[in-house]
């Protein structure tokens, strides 16, 4: 039930001593279960310690040298992209200041853009036959985006929801999401991640496909009896452009965090209930748990071949990943690798040579070498565990790894509230039998709990080193209180330097999970629409006015600072009214809003888009609609009166 505490402990580098004696309390009392442990470790904390760099000295932050204070008027270096959480939004952030910019609706509805309430956004989101949402509600936690050449490309970023097992693209021309698809036969839809270039065809060196790990496993076909059936869990790849499943795996065990290999041939994924245990207990019961890669080339191949299933009402291919079917490496779709009990995150190094596991349960990184997967898929490896290159120690509940492309790796300690910064190459030197190979660089205590943590420009070919961004679960005493809900702490590192130096806390609404940070110039997005990208688009305020087909009314308008094109507009109470907007304002950041009282409407056009609203029309009177976007001087007069008569 504990972690391993036989494994010899590393000497630590920046206290020049073996760990202290805390770090075993915890080890043997507290890993029964993660609450126990997060109880521990909060306990055992002073309450208000001021500066968290207890291992740094270099305090960048208390002299005028933070970067992470921008000048008014000065822009950011960095994009973040943060998955929103139960707001099921993409939160885009600067960094290093750590502003938030613009909130991207993707799973539930948006009062400011009126996501959920336009026809367009209804389209994408899903609908009842009634025309309601499906869905309100969301959990995103994993948001990456696609590359080209091992570095992000601008084109799209993708965001899971775990509730209801959707990914949803975002158009980072525009930043808007444009298509949600719901995976079939999955629960717990966790891990995401875009493969970098394709595995056969060397000339597509841009993401084509978005791997999607299930992390509950469930009866297949799911019936709704609990009877003996095994659960199951599928690995699902989504085609990058048409957003479609082109298949999945059926694997042993479950998923949870997924990573991808630079050249395209490997996908992976952790697993933490290797065991297909239903309670918690059962989860934990084995001492090792796994990593499971995936041959791309190879299933693809059995799906081509007719070698595949399909499951309920899902006419999705399914190949068969598990253990058994996989035994001869020549044939394999999969590969299981053996890691310490229940791991959490995988990263994939800049370096493009190794996956890592955090341990989570096990206090361990579990580095694996991509190259000798391969071999063990070409039949020269005889155990896939013979890929592990390391399996070294690094502190309490490790979560996620992140890099500064200078080969060294950075990970959350969730239980130790540190992130550590350890060196690969020595702490494989380590593995290997140099005990004197000293693979931890650095530690630094975080506020509180991290989870995720993410460098700029991390799981790419151009990290660069600069800056590292820490989720932390529990803020605890570092904002002003306001009640039981304390919000998260999103902290900034400056990891430049050998030790690393805490710059800024960043309160952030619950709860992101993960991130990415990229270079600002990788995107150039663009701040005007085009009218022709709207098919409905009300191009001259003259095609403006009323027509009106049994009880259904199409209502066409334009807006231009600071009028409507229609002054007025009569309809009928009860009629199905459908109101398409277009702003013809082309002046950038020039946005107009559009409400009617009563009914429940309120969304924007930003310069030159189109948007249209359909809703009953009420009780007879006059409605005021007006422009709820600050847009002109005469914003406040902008209006237009809806008629309906009895
Ligand atoms: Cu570690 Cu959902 Cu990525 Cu949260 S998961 S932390
Ligand atoms: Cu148009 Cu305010
Ligand atoms: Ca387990």
């Amino acid at each position: 039930m504990t972690v391993d505490t036989s494994r010899p402990q590393a000497p630590d580098e920046t206290t020049g001593a073996v760990a202290p004696s805390r770090r075993r309390f915890i080890n043997s009392a507290a890993l029964a279960g993660l609450g126990l442990g997060v109880v521990a470790c909060s306990e055992s904390k002073p309450a208000a310690p001021a500066a968290g760099a207890a291992a740094s000295t270099a305090p960048a932050a208390a002299h005028g040298g933070n970067p992470g204070h921008l000048k008014p008027g000065e822009l950011d270096s960095y994009y973040g992209l943060w998955s929103g959480g139960h707001t099921g939004d993409v939160r885009v952030l600067g960094l290093p200041s750590g502003r938030e910019i613009l909130r991207i609706p993707c799973f539930n509805p948006d009062a400011l853009v009126g996501w959920g309430h336009t026809n367009e956004s209804k389209k994408i989101m899903g609908t009842k036959a009634d025309g309601t949402l499906r869905y309100t509600v969301a959990d995103t936690h994993h948001t990456h985006a696609s590359y080209k050449d091992g570095n992000y490309d601008g084109r799209y970023a993708w965001v899971n929801d775990k509730i209801n097992s959707r990914i949803a693209r975002i158009r980072l021309d525009y930043f808007v999401c444009d298509k949600i698809t719901q995976l079939p036969n999955v629960q717990g839809f966790h891990g995401i991640f875009p493969d970098k270039r394709d595995p056969v065809d060397a000339a597509i060196n841009y993401t084509t496909r978005v791997f999607c790990g299930a992390e509950f496993s469930i009866p297949l076909p799911n019936t709704g009896t609990l009877d003996d059936k095994k659960y199951r869990s599928l690995f699902s790849c989504v085609d990058a452009e048409t957003m479609e499943v082109r298949w999945q795996a059926m694997i042993d065990g479950n998923c949870d965090l997924v990573a991808t290999s630079y050249d395209g041939k490997l996908a992976a994924t952790n697993q933490y209930n290797t065991e297909m245990g239903a309670k918690y207990e059962d989860m934990m019961s084995a001492e090792r748990d796994a990593c499971v890669f995936f041959h791309i080339a190879r299933i693809e191949a059995a799906v081509k071949a007719g070698k595949f299933k399909t499951f309920g009402s899902s006419k999705v291919p399914v190949v068969d990943a598990t253990r058994e079917a996989n035994a001869d490496p020549k044939t394999a779709l999969s590969a299981y690798v053996s890691v310490p009990k229940n791991p959490h995150g995988v990263n994939a190094s800049p370096d493009q040579k190794y996956f890592i596991c955090a341990g989570k349960l096990s206090p361990t990184a579990t580095v694996i070498e991509l190259a000798k997967v391969l071999d063990w898929f070409e039949g020269k490896l005889e155990k896939t565990d013979a890929a592990i290159v390391a399996e070294v120690e690094l502190g309490l509940g490790p979560l996620h790894t992140g890099f500064d492309g200078r080969g060294n790796a950075f990970t959350t300690l969730f239980l130790d509230s540190q992130v550590v910064k350890w060196n690969v190459e020595k702490a494989i030197a380590f593995h290997k039998g140099d005990k004197t190979a000293k693979y931890v660089v650095d530690r630094i205590d975080v506020q509180y709990q991290p989870g995720h943590l993410n460098a700029s420009q991390s799981e790419t070919v151009a990290a660069d080193g600069k800056y590292l961004a820490v989720g932390c679960k529990f803020s605890k005493d570092r904002f002003l209180p306001v009640g039981p809900l304390h919000p998260e702490n999103e902290q900034l590192i400056d990891i430049s330097g050998e030790k690393m130096v805490l710059m800024a806390d960043h309160p952030v609404r619950g709860e992101p999970h993960d991130f990415i940070i990229f270079k600002r110039d990788l995107l150039k997005p663009k701040q005007v629409y085009a009218l022709d990208d709207f098919p409905h688009a009300v191009k001259d305020p003259k095609e403006s006015g009323v027509t009106r087909n049994g009880k259904k009314v199409l209502v066409k308008m334009t807006s231009q600072a600071p009028a409507f094109s229609l002054r007025e507009f009569t309809v009928k109470k009860g009629d199905e009214v459908t109101l398409i907007l277009t702003n013809l304002d082309k002046v950038e950041d020039l946005t107009h809003g559009f409400a009617v009282p009563g009914h429940n409407i309120n969304f924007i056009v930003n310069p030159q888009e189109t948007a249209s609203v359909t809703f009953t029309a009420g009780e007879p009177g006059v409605y005021w609609c007006y422009c709820t976007h600050f847009c002109h001087a005469l914003h406040l007069e902008m209006r237009t009166r809806m008629v309906v008569e009895a």
